[in-house]
């Protein structure tokens, strides 16, 4: 056991474990470096790659989680769709899912025919961690997942437009969509666990543009469906994490869900007292924050960790993911700050 598990699973220490959601990534030289020779899709796509980007941030900083380096897109490329990372741009779908028929013609590969390459970095990780630290396996949730399908590019870019579009007008094709990513996902989670993963994470990035009626009728009942489908074949935490969804979180919490993530726009006690029942918080930094000085990061962060105290179990992470211009810096400090923080 560790005490990142612990506390997923709801236990209370003297000391807050933390990660930080994309600790891999472009703020880090030792990443850049190797991005410059290789693209977002062949570091995904090569186990070697994959593993050492994953290690990078856990050899210079005292992380209490690993997470796997991949993204939640990769595994829509075997449903038939073509996924590129431009630059500047971020991820471009330029065949999206915009009828019945684009539907029916999404494939629901095994995890081993579409993702192997993650679960063979998924091994690797394991063994160098050989125990010492957890590591974090993921998916995209069904509503986030269908948002880049069928807007073809960041949804906030046309505010998800044709993705409630297609969910209004054509609830049925929506209905098969969401059932086809339920079953792609819960294999990706399972097969990730069966690899070595000892903790889940579903990210439902773009949720909040959606309203509480949307969200009962066209969301949950798939978010329920895949947390209960993971949870009855494999016996790791699972943490939600969604932005901007302060008003679902009576919804929320709801969800079968162990562990919820919450981002910087509410305060822990605020979103415990939302989703009303005694669950474990992740969070809540704001990302932006982490490039202010360091006298202001401190008193943030020993802001969020007074919070906590009356939360039932907490990890310190960020709002959302690291910023590409943060100060390696601010993040070696932070770590330690909250390593060294007891309660
Ligand atoms: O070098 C680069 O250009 C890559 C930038 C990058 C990175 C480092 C992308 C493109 N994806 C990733 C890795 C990634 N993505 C991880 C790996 C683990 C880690 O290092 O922490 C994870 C967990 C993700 C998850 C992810 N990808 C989410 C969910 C979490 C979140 O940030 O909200 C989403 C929405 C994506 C889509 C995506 N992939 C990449 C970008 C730039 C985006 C966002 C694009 C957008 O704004 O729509």
């Amino acid at each position: 056991m560790s005490l990142f598990i612990d506390t997923l699973k709801g236990k209370r220490s003297a000391e807050t474990p933390i990660w930080l959601m994309r600790q891999a990534g472009r703020y880090l030289p030792e990443y850049r470096a190797l991005r410059e020779n290789n693209s977002m899709l062949q570091m995904v796509q090569t186990p070697e790659l994959a593993c050492e980007v994953t290690l990078q941030p856990l050899r210079r900083f005292p992380l209490d989680a690993g997470i796997i380096f991949a993204d939640i897109l990769t595994p829509l490329i075997g449903m038939g769709v073509n996924l590129e990372f431009k630059k500047g741009e971020g991820p471009v779908i330029d065949n999206p899912i915009r009828s019945v028929a684009d539907v029916s013609r999404l494939r629901v590969p095994k995890p081993e025919e579409n993702v192997q390459y993650t679960l063979d970095a998924i091994k690797l990780v394991v063994k160098e961690l050989n125990g010492k630290t957890p590591l974090i396996g993921f998916s995209g949730a069904p509503f986030t997942l269908s948002s880049y399908l069928i807007e073809g590019q960041s949804p906030g870019d046309s505010d998800l437009r044709h993705t409630k579009g297609l969910m209004v007008s054509n609830p049925e094709a929506w209905h098969e969509l969401q059932e086809k990513l339920v079953t792609l996902s819960v294999e990706y989670l399972v097969a990730q666990v069966e690899a070595g993963c000892e903790s889940l994470q579903i990210f439902d990035s773009w949720l909040g543009y959606v309203g509480p009626r949307e969200y009962d009728r066209f969301v949950e009942p798939y978010l329920v469906k895949i947390i209960e489908q993971v949870k009855a074949r494999v016996n790791v935490p699972v943490v939600f994490f969604a932005t901007s969804v302060s008003s679902l979180f009576p919804r929320l919490g709801k969800l079968p869900a162990d562990a919820f993530g919450v981002d910087w726009r509410i305060s822990l006690p605020d979103a415990a007292k939302l989703i009303g029942r005694p669950v474990p918080l992740q969070g809540n930094l704001d990302p932006q924050l982490l490039s202010a000085s360091w006298e202001y990061v401190e008193r943030s962060a020993r802001a969020i960790l007074e919070e906590a105290a009356t939360v039932p179990a907490h990890v310190f992470n960020l709002g959302h993911g690291v910023l590409q211009y943060t100060p390696v810096e601010n993040v070696q400090r932070l770590i330690e700050f909250v390593k060294g923080y007891r309660r």
